[in-house]
């Protein structure tokens, strides 16, 4: 197969995205001088660049391309859907076909009683309605004033004013005035980079009791809601310690505060379930999702709210939407994907043989003598990069120096490996084999050797104190 675009020499490329072309968090000057790499096409596990290398994408893109690259079913349901339907609005008491189907077959993925979806482009546009519905559904209950949405540092809940907000990276909250009133954040569950002498148990319970405490300090009758990732994604993959999770469930129980799980990143099988919230037995009352719902072969995003929630909104009128709320073609390649992901049974194949062979190999990785820790929940997983296991040291040098040495290893070894901070990460399209694994593994080890004698060779070898 030929591409279009193969034609084209990548600098002149280049230079043409660096004259228009404006990239999301990117320091667009720097990139310019040094040009963006070219992605023309891609299929399986695998993207190709303009310069001919083939790519193992250890990131299913942007952690969404869950059935991998290249099926053509998605391609035909798209235009099959553009030539019959390619929009119509759900506003205005309409409805259609695609979004019918799509909304009972998320009611039958989804757990317990979340039997109800309100659409959105995006992960963040979904939470900006997740924003909105739980502060209306306190004011329908009589509660107004039960308005501030607990979050936690390092969280990332999207782009948008309101994802923004919710999200705890400070990064974004020093740009564009963020964040938005009652909004507030407690610390994250990071063991590894924040637990001083705590053992992993005392910690995970500390860290969860903070929810408490912001919750009774702030006025059980002000809080309407605590949002997590099950698995923090974008803050480096950070995976709670076993007694997280139990506890945040108990102290949302305890005082009437809905939960929001953000499953934009977990959800679909990533973790091993359909949804991260069954892996770590949570209830939440209303989940995000975008991402893998499409395997991001269509912008689609939404919320699935459970029968309680859904029946006080629908009580009044919601003065909320979005142009492509639902939107047809975008729904019928969600409705697609999520049938492939059924009827091939990924889910399962990831819960009982391609995740358990990856964990096995992944936590080998805490030999490398720069790896700390090697973390892995399914098919997301991380390592910390440090000079000094046994003190858990950071670098002397700042913060992502040599994450970001490390990553640039991985792209010379033709592996999409992310670094944040001096974490490396990896989310790979659920549908690698075994086969690929090994590949994905030997990679990452010939760039963690390269990475850590370059470390060497530029003095950075070094403890912070
Ligand atoms: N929630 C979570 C948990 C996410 O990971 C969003 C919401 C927002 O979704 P949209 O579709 O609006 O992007 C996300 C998105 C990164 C990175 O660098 C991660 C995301 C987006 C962009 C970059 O890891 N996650």
């Amino acid at each position: 197969m030929t591409h279009l675009s193969n034609s084209i020499s990548t600098s002149e490329l280049q230079q043409r995205d660096a004259a228009h072309h404006m990239h999301p968090f990117t320091t667009q000057a720097q990139l310019s001088q040094k040009g963006a790499r070219v992605i023309t096409h891609a299929k399986g596990v695998y993207i190709y660049d303009s310069d001919g290398h083939e790519i193992l994408d250890g990131m299913a893109g942007l952690w969404c391309v869950n059935i991998g690259y290249g099926r053509d079913e998605l391609a035909e349901v798209a235009a099959r859907q553009m030539r019959d339907l390619p929009y119509y609005n759900t506003f205005f008491q309409t409805t259609h076909i695609p979004a019918i189907e799509l909304s009972e077959r998320l009611a039958r993925l989804a757990p317990g009683d979340l039997n109800h979806v309100f659409y959105a482009g995006s992960g963040s546009e979904a939470n900006d309605t997740n924003i909105r519905m739980v502060r209306h559904y306190w004011a329908l209950k009589g509660k107004p004033d039960k308005n501030i949405i607990i979050s936690r540092h390092n969280a990332y809940h999207g782009s948008t004013i309101g994802g923004g907000s919710l999200g705890g990276m400070t990064a974004m909250h020093e740009q564009g005035g963020l964040p938005i009133p009652n909004i507030h954040h407690i610390n994250q569950p990071n063991w590894w980079a924040e637990a001083g002498n705590m053992s992993e148990q005392d910690f995970g319970l500390a860290r969860a009791q903070e929810l408490e405490h912001a919750i009774l300090e702030l006025g059980e009758n002000r809080v309407a809601a605590f949002i997590a990732e099950p698995v923090q994604g974008a803050g480096g993959v950070i995976v709670a310690p076993e007694t997280y999770w139990p506890e945040i469930q108990r102290i949302c129980d305890k005082y009437e505060i809905l939960l929001i799980a953000d499953e934009v990143i977990c959800g679909f099988g990533r973790t091993g379930n359909w949804f991260g919230s069954q892996t770590l037995n949570i209830r939440p009352h209303i989940m995000t999702i975008a991402k893998g719902l499409s395997s991001g072969y269509q912008p689609i995003g939404g919320s699935i709210v459970c029968d309680e929630v859904a029946k006080v909104i629908g009580s009044d009128e919601f003065n909320h939407g979005y142009t492509y709320n639902g939107h047809p073609v975008a729904a019928a390649v969600a409705n697609e994907n999520l049938r492939i992901i059924e009827d091939e049974g990924i889910v399962d194949t990831v819960r009982n043989s391609t995740a358990p062979y990856l964990k096995e190999k992944w936590e080998s990785l805490v030999s490398h003598p720069m790896v700390g820790e090697a973390k892995i929940v399914g098919m997301m997983g991380s390592i910390a990069l440090t000079p000094n296991k046994d003190t858990r040291a950071k670098f002397k040098a700042d913060t992502g120096t040599v994450g970001y040495i490390c990553r640039e290893k991985c792209f010379a070894n033709n592996l999409i490996m992310r670094h944040v901070g001096d974490r490396m990460i990896i989310s790979p399209p659920l549908v690698i084999s075994k086969d690929e694994v090994d590949i994905l593994i030997t990679r990452a080890l010939k760039s963690l050797d390269q990475g850590m004698e370059e470390v060497r060779k530029q003095g950075l070898w070094e403890a912070a104190e």
